[in-house]
């Protein structure tokens, strides 16, 4: 019985041998006959210029997605540290850089990767961009200085309304008068005083370095509106309009 069993196993064994030995003469008659074969058919031409793609840099990221809902796909490329390039596809192999018509953000941001989808489930895409943020204070205050880069005042107010238990009133208020650009104080001073958020010595601080000249709060708005004399500002935008605006 028991050399029976081991006969079976001696069997098996030489059975799975020649199985083995089989099919590996078949693989090798197979691609001695058919070398191509397991080689995909595919080649590729460089067509980077033809199609409308120009920009050259670092770029941390790119992503695909229906900016137009037109049903082909466009391409976001981040270009780190650089103005982003959104391409718009002509529906013909060729793209064009529509980033001007639809962007104002920093054109020196800290760009990382991105991504399409519906964040808001309106039914269109939407985009997200990663950016390095260094600190939240000298966002905010590169905010104020330089709102046309982050969509105006409003939302600067916003993103500080959002994050203001993260914002040391003491070190924003050490950076703007570091910074000693007359209108990024004016508004940083109104800002903190709108939220209530500043403690009066730091307001105080601010208001040292005021000058007589006005400032716009919003640059990117129409110069009109009252004058605010606390803070040397002409107010061209309300400011139950911001509050009413951050609290939804
Ligand atoms: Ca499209
Ligand atoms: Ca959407």
């Amino acid at each position: 019985m028991e050399n029976s069993t081991k006969d079976n196993v001696r069997v098996k064994c030489l059975y799975c041998r020649a199985n083995i030995s089989f099919y590996a003469i078949l693989l090798f008659y197979f691609f001695v006959t058919y070398p191509n074969v397991g080689l995909a058919d595919i080649q590729f031409k460089e067509v980077t210029t033809d199609a409308g793609i120009h920009h050259a840099g670092t770029s941390f990221g790119a992503s695909w997605g229906d900016f137009n809902g037109d049903g082909w796909p466009d391409l976001w490329v981040g270009n780190h540290n650089s103005k982003p390039t959104l391409y718009l596809n002509r529906q013909d192999g060729t793209f064009e850089d529509t980033i001007d018509q639809v962007w104002s953000g920093n054109p020196r941001a800290d760009t990382h990767g991105a991504a399409w989808a519906d964040f808001d489930n309106d039914g269109d895409q939407d985009l997200v961009e990663l950016v390095d943020v260094s600190d939240i204070e000298r966002t905010i205050l590169d905010g104020l200085k330089q709102s046309e880069h982050c969509g105006g005042f409003s939302e600067v107010a916003k993103a500080f309304w959002m994050r203001r238990e993260d914002v040391d009133l003491t070190r924003i208020v050490d950076y703007a008068l570091r910074l000693n650009v007359g209108a990024v104080i004016r508004r940083l001073g109104y800002l903190l005083e709108m939220f209530e958020a500043g403690a009066p010595h730091e307001c105080d601080r601010l208001r040292k370095r005021l000058t007589a000249s006005y400032a716009l709060l919003d640059p990117l708005l129409p110069a009109e509106g009252k004058y605010l004399a606390r803070w040397r500002l002409r107010l061209n935008v309300d400011a139950e309009e911001i509050k009413s605006l951050v609290s939804s």
